[in-house]
């Protein structure tokens, strides 16, 4: 009689470029057993820990934040596929440090003062990470002071503000303004997001961009992360 294990795929008789679409597959998929698995054929096979990381997971989620932008995939997929993307980085991460492999851009990302909503946060910083950014998360409900000190620890290229109530939402200006008292505003691409805000509101508080959603997000700051480094290498 047949097992119905018979039927199951064995990611070790895949050759690389079929085990590499499979991956794609399944980080679509959210299926973190075998992506932490696939990562694991893949670095026994003797690839790098940084080409695994950009052919398998980063091309896989670029995948799912093109498809969660057009609107074919919903947040729930999104968070499978991301948490999916964590295992694979868990197994990732350790290999990278030690190789010194840098991120392309890092990113300090909360939800501001009053708000506690952290839904959209998280996903954004999980998509962010899975773009091969350095994420640091400082959580919900931070005054300016909590920024202020995350900014001068970690020395991010982005400050990320989030927000979900209109009553909340305002706050985001007193960062941006204390930013600007203290001279720092220019040393920091600040990006703002929240399902009540929209791009006149982020110009309005002194933002770089509104970005709509997670994936927007990640194409944002990438673009405006390679315009500052143009910009900066003219100089
Ligand atoms: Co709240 N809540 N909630 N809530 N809640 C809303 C936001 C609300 C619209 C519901 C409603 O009334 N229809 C309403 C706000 C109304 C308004 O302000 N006009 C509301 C309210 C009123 C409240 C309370 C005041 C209710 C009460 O206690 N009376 C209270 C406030 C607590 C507080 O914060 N002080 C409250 C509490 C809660 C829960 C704790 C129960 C829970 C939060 C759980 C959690 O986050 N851990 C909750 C939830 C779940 C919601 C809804 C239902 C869903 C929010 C969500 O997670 N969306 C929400 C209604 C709704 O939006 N449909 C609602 C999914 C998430 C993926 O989307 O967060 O928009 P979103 O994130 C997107 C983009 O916006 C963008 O990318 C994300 C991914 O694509 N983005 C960024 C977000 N942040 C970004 C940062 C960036 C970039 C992009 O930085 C670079």
């Amino acid at each position: 009689m047949a097992d119905e294990f018979d039927d199951e795929l064995d990611l070790n008789t895949l050759n690389d470029d079929d085990l590499i679409d499979q991956v794609h597959d399944d980080l679509y998929n959210g299926m973190k057993d075998e992506i932490v698995e696939a990562t694991n054929i893949l670095l026994g096979r003797g690839w790098a820990a940084e080409r695994v990381l950009n052919e398998a997971l980063v091309e896989g989620m670029r995948i799912v934040g093109v498809d969660f932008r057009d609107g074919i995939l919903f947040v729930p997929e999104v968070l499978l596929a991301a948490n999916a993307m964590k295992g694979g980085m868990e197994i990732l991460r350790p290999l990278l440090a030690e190789k010194g492999v840098a991120p392309i851009g890092k990113m300090v990302i909360g939800t501001v003062k009053g708000d506690i909503h952290d839904i959209g946060k998280n996903l954004v910083a999980m998509m962010m990470e899975g773009a091969g950014f350095e994420v640091i998360d400082i959580g919900i409900n931070n005054p300016v002071e909590k920024y202020l000190a995350a900014i001068e620890e970690h020395r991010p290229d982005i400050l990320g503000l989030s927000a979900l109530l209109t009553t909340t939402m305002p706050y985001m200006k007193v960062v941006v303004d204390t930013l600007k008292e203290k001279g720092l505003r220019d040393d920091y691409i600040v990006l703002v997001g929240g399902a009540p805000l929209n791009e006149e509101f982020g110009r309005a508080v002194g933002a770089d961009a509104y970005c709509r959603d997670a994936g927007v997000a990640v194409e944002t700051a990438k673009s405006l992360i390679a315009a500052r480094r143009n910009t900066r290498a003219a100089i």
